[in-house]
C-alpha cells in the first residue's frame, strides 16, 4: 500500500521499523486517513518477522498537534459514531511488537494520546505535551483522561485536561510520562538506540513481557499475577529460552530467533 500522509521504512535499522507522520504544514494533524495509514503500517510491521521494534515519529516542530480540527469541526455525534474511529485507535493499541514514540515539538490532544498509546516515549527537549481539547469545548476521547492520569497522577492530569496547559519535556520526564529527554538533534537517534536494545532480546519473550506489563493497566493485582505467571511458563516453551540460558552458561552472546 502506498501512503499519502506517512513515510515508512521496514528496515530503518536492522529489525527496527520507522513510521514518520508526514503532514508538516498542518503540524501532523491526525486526519482520518493518516490514522488509517498508521494502523495499516503497524499491522504490516507486526506481521513482518524481520521487524522487532517499531518507532513512530514526526518532525522537529511537531510529533502531532492533535486530531484534525478542520476535519472535525462540522461533525455531529452521529457522524462520529458512524465513522467509528475508535476501531482504528483500538487496533493501534493491539500492536504486539513494542512501539516507541520519538517526540519533538508539539505533542497535543490526539497526538499526545497516540504517543501514550505507544509503549515508550523518547522526547527532544523541545517537546511540549498537552491535552488542549477543553479549549475547543470538547475533551480527550482516545485515552487522554485515562492514560495520562495513570502516567502522571490525578493532580497534574486534572490540571492539564481542565486547563489545556502544556508541559515541557523536563516536566513530562519528572512526572513519569516519558522515558528520556535528549537534545533535539538526538531524539530519533536515542529512540533507535532504545529500539535496537529491545530488538536484541528474544522476540517471544518481548511479546509476552509487553502483554504482561499492559495487563497491569486493566486488571486487579491477583488476576495480573496469574496472567504474568502463564506468560512466564510460556517463555520456557521457546527455543530462545534454551538459547538465552545456554549462551549465559557458555559465556557467549545469545542469538535469538523468535521461536
Ligand atoms: N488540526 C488542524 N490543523 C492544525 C492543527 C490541528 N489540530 N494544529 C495546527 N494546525 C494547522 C494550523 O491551522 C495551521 O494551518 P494554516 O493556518 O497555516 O493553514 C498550521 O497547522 C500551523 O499551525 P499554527 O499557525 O497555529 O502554528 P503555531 O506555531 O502558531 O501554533 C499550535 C501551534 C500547536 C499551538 C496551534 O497550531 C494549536 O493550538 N493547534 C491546535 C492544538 C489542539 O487544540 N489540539 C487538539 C485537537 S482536538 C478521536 C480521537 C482523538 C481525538 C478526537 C477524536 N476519536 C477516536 C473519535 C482528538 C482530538 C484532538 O486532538
Amino acid at each position: 500500500m502506498s501512503y499519502e500522509f506517512i513515510l515508512t521504512e521496514a528496515q530503518y535499522q536492522p529489525h527496527v521499523a520507522l513510521i514518520r507522520l508526514n503532514r508538516p504544514k498542518e503540524l501532523n494533524a491526525l486526519n482520518l486517513q493518516l490514522m488509517q495509514e498508521i494502523k495499516h503500517a503497524l499491522l504490516e510491521f507486526d506481521q513482518n518477522e524481520d521487524v522487532r521494534c517499531i518507532i513512530i515519529t514526526g518532525n522537529e516542530r511537531a510529533f502531532a498537534a492533535g486530531a484534525d480540527i478542520k476535519q472535525m469541526e462540522s461533525r455531529t455525534a452521529i457522524d462520529m459514531l458512524v465513522i467509528d474511529q475508535f476501531e482504528t485507535w483500538d487496533q493501534i493499541r493491539k500492536t504486539k511488537k513494542p512501539v516507541i514514540a520519538a517526540v519533538s515539538g508539539f505533542c497535543l490532544g490526539g497526538g499526545c494520546e497516540l504517543a501514550m498509546t505507544c509503549d515508550m516515549i523518547v522526547a527532544s527537549e523541545t517537546a511540549k505535551f498537552g491535552q488542549p481539547e477543553i479549549k475547543l469545548a470538547i475533551m480527550p476521547g482516545a485515552g487522554g483522561t485515562q492514560r495520562l492520569t495513570r502516567a502522571v497522577g490525578k493532580a497534574l492530569a486534572m490540571e492539564m485536561v481542565l486547563t489545556g496547559k502544556f508541559i515541557s519535556a523536563d516536566e513530562a520526564m519528572e512526572a513519569g510520562l516519558i522515558n528520556r529527554v535528549v537534545p533535539e538533534e538526538l531524539y530519533l537517534e536515542e529512540a533507535v538506540k532504545l529500539a535496537k536494545e529491545i530488538a536484541q532480546q528474544s522476540p517471544v519473550a518481548v511479546r509476552l513481557a509487553k502483554e504482561s506489563v499492559l495487563k497491569a493497566f486493566d486488571t486487579g493485582l491477583q488476576e495480573g499475577l496469574y496472567f504474568e505467571r502463564k506468560n512466564f511458563y510460556m517463555c520456557f516453551a521457546s527455543e530462545d529460552q534454551k538459547e538465552g540460558m545456554n549462551a549465559f552458561v557458555e559465556k557467549r552472546n545469545a542469538v535469538f530467533k523468535g521461536r
